[in-house]
């Protein structure tokens, strides 16, 4: 795996941002954040070396497998409930840990825990929801990485489940939401049937205590 933190910063190399305008809300997209060489290896790296699993979860009161697999990294001593579960930390391999701290001085924010998602094909999917647990804070900075097949991301206001947004996630991607997005608006991966490639999302978070 080479070298993930590159010489010249990625807002010296000019990451550009499109925007987001969404009220209540506040989310940057960077289409082209890692390089073709950077995500094809980051991507197969990443598909051989996590601690994949299909975990169970509760739905309605039985155990049900996740439509998708998970990973779960952090700092010694963080502690995160995530879906009803608590999270074991498994320590950072080194090109995890040289891609938390390109980002951490991208966005100027510290993290201490990763969730990684493996969405194996179009019938993976992420459920509405928001990253609003207690121990993220009041307004959570939520890092999230997209590698390999674009998938569809939305977001619906939490008052009016009418209003959404949507995008796109592409190959090297990166998505940064963060004040009050987690407070207002929801979001979700859903289905895409057609899409028959994994997709791998690495999610970088700030745990501040137990939940
Ligand atoms: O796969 C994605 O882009 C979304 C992941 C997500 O929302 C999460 O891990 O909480
Ligand atoms: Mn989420």
């Amino acid at each position: 795996m080479s070298d993930l933190i590159v010489g010249r910063s990625d807002r010296e190399r000019g990451a550009t941002a499109a925007e987001i305008e969404l009220p209540d809300a506040s989310l940057s997209y960077y289409p082209a954040f890692l390089s073709l060489e950077q995500k094809t290896e980051l991507n197969h790296w990443l598909t051989a070396h996590l601690n994949w699993r299909q975990a169970d979860i509760q739905l309605f009161g039985r155990a049900v497998r996740e439509p998708r697999l998970t990973a779960w990294y952090a700092d010694a001593g963080v502690d995160y409930r995530y879906s009803g579960r608590r999270l074991q930390p498994c320590a950072w391999p080194e090109p995890l840990e040289q891609l938390r701290q390109r980002i951490s001085s991208f966005t100027r924010h510290p993290f201490n825990a990763l969730l990684a998602n493996c969405y194996r094909h179009g019938s993976d999917y992420m459920g509405w929801h928001s990253d609003d647990e207690r121990s993220l804070g009041p307004a959570p900075v939520i890092a999230s990485l997209s590698l390999g097949a674009e998938r569809t991301f939305v977001l619906r206001r939490k008052a009016n489940h009418r209003e959404k947004y949507q995008l796109e996630l592409a190959d090297g991607s990166l998505l940064i939401m963060q004040g009050t997005t987690q407070q207002y608006w929801q979001h979700a991966l859903p289905r895409r049937l057609r899409v028959t490639q994994p997709r791998i999302n690495l999610t970088f978070r700030q745990v501040f205590s137990a939940a």
